[in-house]
């Protein structure tokens, strides 16, 4: 039997929005108007639901890139065509794995070209270009603290695999720029279009608060589905249900309590942790159907 935490995927009982975002949003509003520019940070395994209707409100007005974080675990032909749709709709984009220290120029490159007007009005009046004010902001985890970090070529902001890191907003000064990190936000209602599974697949939701028995089940269906040789190759698994993948899992992978019983839980928790750090395959998760 599978565990469930009685939380099953009715999406509106889980506490998606914990009280610190609520402050961390109160935050971002009042320091906006210091900045000039806003660089939203999202995961190119979900490129639309990972963008948070808050922040895209809070960016009117200001200058504005999308960064497509992890593209190291996205699905290649995905990318390509969600990279025409931000084309075709003339948003500035970037995809990028921003471990990659190589990966600082392009950015840089796009935050002097996009800022350009602001440069040249300090000129017209005679005065030397200030630094440019940056706001980085996103959902939680996808990397903003990463982003800094790359950009100041040094480690100024604490980055980690948990959502939730980063707790309150820090300065970080860099050649040119003025680099604002602020802690990961998402919004209240997630229910739409499985907005709120998908980003607790790709690790931006706690996963002590999210029902795993539940999700584990879509994450395999999902794999089965749309990119099943991956899943095949990773674990040399059949699926031909969540029940008996679990228990064939289990068995295969040692996972037994004292009793010789299968450890289902803990077969669960490997599963989605292969899944959101891009273990089983690159993948893109926006066509996510329950
Ligand atoms: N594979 C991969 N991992 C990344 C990339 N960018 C960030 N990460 C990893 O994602 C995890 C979260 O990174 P952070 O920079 O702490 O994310 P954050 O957006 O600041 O998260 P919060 O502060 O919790 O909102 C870390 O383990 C990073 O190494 C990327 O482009 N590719
Ligand atoms: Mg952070």
């Amino acid at each position: 039997m599978i565990e469930n935490n009685d939380k099953g995927v009715n999406k509106s009982v889980i506490n998606w929005f914990p009280g610190h975002m609520a402050k961390a949003i109160r935050e971002i509003k009042e320091k906006i108007n210091l900045v000039d520019f806003i660089i939203e940070v999202c995961d190119a395994r979900a490129p639309i639901s990972s963008s948070n209707p808050i922040i895209q409100e809070l960016s009117k007005n200001k200058f504005y890139l999308k960064i497509l974080s992890k593209v190291d675990l996205s699905d290649e032909m995905a990318n390509i065509q969600y990279q025409k749709k931000f084309k075709d709709e003339k948003i500035p984009y970037l995809y990028l794995d921003l471990n990659n220290k190589n990966s600082d120029k392009p950015i840089i490159d796009k935050i002097k070209e996009i800022s350009k007007p602001l440069k040249e009005k300090d000129l017209k009046k005679g005065l030397k270009p200030r630094n440019v004010r940056v706001m980085i902001v996103g959902i939680p985890n996808v990397g903003k603290s990463t982003l800094i970090n790359l950009l100041a070529k040094r480690k100024s902001a604490a980055v980690g695999n948990i959502p939730g890191f980063t707790k309150s907003l820090k300065l970080v000064r860099c050649n040119g720029f003025d680099l604002l990190d602020t802690p990961g936000i998402l919004w209240p209602d997630l229910s739409q279009n499985n907005i709120g599974l998908k980003l607790a697949l790709i690790g931006a939701i706690k996963t002590e608060i999210l029902p795993n028995a539940e999700l584990v089940k879509i994450a395999l269906e999902f794999l089965n589905k749309n990119y099943p040789n991956c899943l095949y190759s990773k674990y040399q698994i059949k699926y031909n249900n969540i029940e008996e993948y679990l228990e064939s899992f289990a068995k295969k992978m040692g996972h037994l309590l004292k009793n010789n019983e299968v450890d289902l839980q803990r077969s669960i928790l490997t599963i989605l942790n292969d899944f959101k750090n891009g273990r089983i395959c690159q993948l893109t998760i926006e066509n996510l159907e329950v």
